[in-house]
């Protein structure tokens, strides 16, 4: 990682991004986990199997998933329709809380010649971002069986899901409301967390999704691997840094608490 250029600034994320509506949020927080602060705080850069993150993007055919990766990694919009062919592949790199942390980003086919071909790709993924259409009801219903199918491949316990509607310059707001509701719905029902974007418009809308996808699933990947290496590894990192929290008994004896534990306390 050493050869790696500097992560750019504009994919450095310092604070935790808000979710798009609380009615469909993974979690609404307005900051990391606590824990997950500490342990970024004294160990930067040295979280190696922590700082990747593998995201799988499906949906039906031609609802924007390309567009919407491009939009954020190039920038750019592409108006005329590029089918992809199988999958296609993009890293883009973090730093966030000031540890280095990339996602890999599968952007599948939605044509169902290369279903079979695509789904081979869906293994370990981290993060599942189901894609529709806000202009077209079909494909807001046909999120439920990519979701499956990506699931069948994955442990439904660990994978985060987003529900991502995309070509939002195209409907009214009134239109816009009548989707939304049934999004919400399906993302309450799925546990996943609702976002509506457009890649043409190239407002802030897909980068803060993006970042916010870079966050929980950064944050997921500390926590699992600090239940992981338990308790006392956690201890042992932050107590070589912090010093022990001081506390007064009842009957006046002195109690010292390493900080972690302090922080354990107040969840
Ligand atoms: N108006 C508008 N059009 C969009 C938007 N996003 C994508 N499109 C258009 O929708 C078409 C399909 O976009 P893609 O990103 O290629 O769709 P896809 O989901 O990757 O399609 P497959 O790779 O075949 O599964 C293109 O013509 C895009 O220009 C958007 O936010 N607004
Ligand atoms: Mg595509």
């Amino acid at each position: 990682s050493s050869m790696l250029p500097p992560v750019k600034k504009d994919r450095i994320i310092t604070q935790l991004p808000k979710c798009f509506s609380p009615n469909a949020a993974l979690h609404t927080e307005d900051d990391f986990h606590q824990q997950v602060k500490a342990v970024c705080q004294v160990q930067k850069t040295d979280i190696e199997s922590l700082n990747v993150a593998k995201v799988i993007v499906v949906g039906d055919v031609a609802v924007g998933k390309t567009c919407l990766i491009s939009r954020f990694s190039k920038g750019e919009f592409e108006r005329s329709y590029k089918a992809t062919i199988g999958v296609d592949f993009e890293m883009e790199r973090f730093e966030v809380l000031g540890a280095p942390f990339s996602l890999q980003l599968w952007d599948t086919a939605g044509q169902e010649r290369f279903k079979c071909i695509a789904s081979t790709f869906y293994r370990g993924a981290q993060a599942i971002i189901v894609v529709f259409d806000l202009s077209s009801m079909s494909s807001l219903a046909h999120a439920r069986q990519w979701l499956e199918d990506a699931m069948k491949e994955n442990d439904p316990s660990s994978v985060l899901l987003f529900l991502v509607g995309t070509k939002k310059d195209l409907s009214s707001p009134d239109h816009l409301a009548q989707v939304e509701q049934e999004a919400i719905r399906l993302s309450e029902e799925i546990k996943a967390e609702y976002w509506a974007v457009s890649a043409k418009s190239g407002g802030n809308g897909v980068r803060d999704f993006f970042f916010r996808v870079a966050s929980l699933t950064f944050e997921t990947n500390v926590l699992s691997e600090l239940e992981k290496s338990g308790s006392r590894h956690v201890t042992d990192i932050i107590s070589e840094c912090l010093c022990s929290i001081k506390c007064h008994n009842s009957d006046g004896s002195v109690v010292f608490f390493p900080a972690i534990s302090y922080i354990c306390f107040c969840q």
